[in-house]
């Protein structure tokens, strides 16, 4: 095949994601298959390619949650069809983030775009969902061992349970194998590292900068 003809589809397809068009980058993703491009191929630089402009547009407000939640799923329909055709060390180089809401909150919005943005930048998300005490962290640590933990919390009381759910993972023993972020409305830098956690993202777009920036740095 040209090489032409290839950086046509993958361009055709980052595009068709940016639109939201699910059915269209479905069909694009089979017709790269057939065409016989590599499956890590089409995700760098077709999907993902697709993906950080839809990051960028998003922190610039030049694009919306909805739209956001309508890219992420477009990405999530194109990564069905493609995981079978990406090889083991493909799929592991993205790293495991297990993602859930402190214990007594149960603001959950945030938490799903950053969930969803993660898994079209490419990573494993395990969502634990609200409500999580800092056991049933430590819990499903031991259960799923990630690379990293994120916490979301979007009431000042709650807040206090990010550095109790830290300490839990420190007795746990759990702490120095992992990477810990913080988010949500209230949460800011300086919150983060007085509580000793690895990174702080203010919004969707900049969790997925950050997780990717924490793995690459271990
Ligand atoms: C929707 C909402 C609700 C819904 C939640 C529905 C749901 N399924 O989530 C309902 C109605 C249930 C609700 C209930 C309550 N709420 Co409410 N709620 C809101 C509201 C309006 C929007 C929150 C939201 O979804 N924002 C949109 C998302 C996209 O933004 P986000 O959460 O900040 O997430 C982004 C970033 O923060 C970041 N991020 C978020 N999480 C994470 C995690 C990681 C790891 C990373 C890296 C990044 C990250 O990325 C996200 C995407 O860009 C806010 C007001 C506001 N404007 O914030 C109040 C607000 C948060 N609620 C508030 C309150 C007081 C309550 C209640 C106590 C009200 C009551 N008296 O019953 C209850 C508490 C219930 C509970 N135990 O949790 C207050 C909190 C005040 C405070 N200082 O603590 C707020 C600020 C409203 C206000 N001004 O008074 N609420």
């Amino acid at each position: 095949m040209e090489k032409n003809e290839m950086k046509d589809i993958l361009e055709k397809m980052a595009k068709a994601l940016i639109s939201g068009n699910e059915a269209g980058v479905k069909e694009l993703t089979q017709q790269a298959l057939a065409l016989g491009i590599k499956g890590r191929e089409i995700l760098d630089n077709g999907l993902l390619a697709g993906m950080d402009v839809v990051g960028m547009q998003f922190k610039a407000g030049q694009m919306f949650i909805p739209e956001v939640l309508l890219c992420a799923r477009t990405m999530h329909g194109a990564m069905d069809i493609l995981k079978p055709f990406l090889s083991k060390g493909d799929a592991a180089g993205f790293g495991k983030v297990l993602i859930g809401t402190v214990e007594g909150d149960l603001h959950d919005i945030g938490k799903n775009i950053v969930a969803m943005m993660m898994q079209g930048a490419g990573f494993q998300v395990v969502d634990l969902g609200v409500n999580l005490t800092p056991q049933a962290f430590v819990d499903a640590v031991k259960a799923h061992k990630p690379d990293i933990v994120g916490m979301s919390a979007l009431l000042t009381t709650t807040m206090p349970k990010m550095a109790e759910t830290i300490d839990a993972l420190q007795e746990a023993g759990l702490r120095d194998q992992l990477k810990i972020m913080a988010g949500g409305a209230p949460v800011t830098q300086a919150f983060v590292d007085k509580i000793g956690a690895d990174a702080y993202g203010a919004d969707a777009a900049s969790a997925s900068e950050k997780a990717k920036a924490l793995l690459a740095s271990r």
